[in-house]
């Protein structure tokens, strides 16, 4: 399988090491993504603390933002160095902190830089570069420039492409609405894709459930997906069997809090670190709401330990088989 059919989207404060992991326990094949991190943050910051991750996390990409080819450069060497299986060039994240460094979504008027910076990074590492971009922002015309912009970073060597199927607005909308209102466009992005063969695409944006998942792999290389796997993460078990043919069987809830538990115990981190990003679990299951509750009253606690963790995900485990 092309190692791109199936991803789960970079997203700051969310895809840090923790939810990576648990991630990882629900699909063995779903390529991961780190939060965007800037450049000048791996090449003056705290490496370790930016970079680090957990051998079970592969394979794994670190998205990067910026836009000095040197920079940039430096920093996909770091990141090879540090044991990534990808380097991605963020192209399509439009808040304001992102804006004013010059990286993200802005850069869509830009592709020759975007190239340079692209081009750079190849040239650093010898582990794939990817880009991610939006069809088009502002008062661009994606059916012209999307075709146009892919070209220009394909001579420049790239050859997968991850594309959120929205415009991005960068005057007046919230990041978050920017994830909204913009309309999706999934056949302008099966056009450019159908006329470049020789190129992979992931589609991204919008996707909200593995039937969707499923009908978009029949036009595209690979689907990505953000919030839905976010909030709904169980959704992750079954893709291992469905888009992978593995024959393993999907791990249950309670196996998944159980690896949790040892983990967080084994790191000596607080549990809240992990359970942050598992109150939906138990999404449309009995107990989900005591279980996000309870998580989200009592995980903060010194009394959250992992056998707390434990105790929580056997009780309300129990409720959701009991009414199964
Ligand atoms: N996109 C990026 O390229 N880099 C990011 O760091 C990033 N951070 C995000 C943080 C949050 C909380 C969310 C919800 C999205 C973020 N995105 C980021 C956008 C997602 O990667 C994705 O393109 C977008 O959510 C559309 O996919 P979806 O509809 O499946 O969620």
């Amino acid at each position: 399988y092309a190692p791109h059919r199936f991803c789960v989207a970079p997203m700051i404060d969310w895809t840090d090491r923790y939810c990576r992991f648990v991630h990882r326990q629900l699909s063995k094949h779903a390529r991961l993504y780190t939060e965007m991190i800037v450049d000048e943050a791996i090449l003056r910051g705290d490496r370790s603390h930016l970079l680090d991750f957990d051998t079970e996390e592969h394979p794994l990409a670190l998205q990067l933002g910026g836009s000095d080819s040197t920079k940039m450069a430096a920093a996909a060497k770091i990141g090879a160095e540090w044991g990534y299986d990808e380097i991605n060039m963020n192209i399509g994240c439009p808040s304001d902190r992102v804006q004013s460094g010059r990286f993200g979504a802005c850069l869509m008027t830009s592709p020759d830089l975007v190239a340079d910076c692209l081009k750079a990074m190849q040239d650093a590492v010898d582990i794939p570069v990817t880009a991610k971009c939006r069809i088009g922002v502002d008062d661009q015309e994606p059916a012209e420039i999307l075709p146009r912009f892919i070209d220009r970073l394909a001579e420049a060597g790239v050859t997968v492409f991850i594309v959120h199927a929205r415009k991005a607005w960068l005057d007046g909308l919230s990041p978050k609405e920017n994830r909204t209102v913009p309309p999706l466009d999934y056949l302008l992005v099966e056009e450019v894709a159908r006329a470049r063969p020789h190129l992979t695409f992931v589609l991204n944006g919008g996707i909200e459930d593995l039937d969707q998942a499923a009908s978009h792999l029949e036009t595209f290389d690979g689907v990505m997906l953000g919030r839905a796997a976010y909030e709904r993460p169980f959704i992750l078990s079954r893709i291992d069997t469905r888009f992978f043919d593995s024959p393993c069987e999907a791990p249950d809830r309670l196996t998944v809090i159980k690896a949790v538990a040892a983990k967080a115990a084994v790191m000596d981190v607080p549990i809240w670190k992990f359970a942050r990003h598992m109150l939906g679990l138990f999404h449309g299951e009995a107990g989900a709401r005591d279980w996000r509750r309870r998580i989200s009253e009592e995980g903060r606690d010194r009394g959250a330990t992992p056998d707390w963790f434990i105790r929580l995900g056997t009780e309300i485990t129990a409720r959701s088989r009991a009414a199964a």
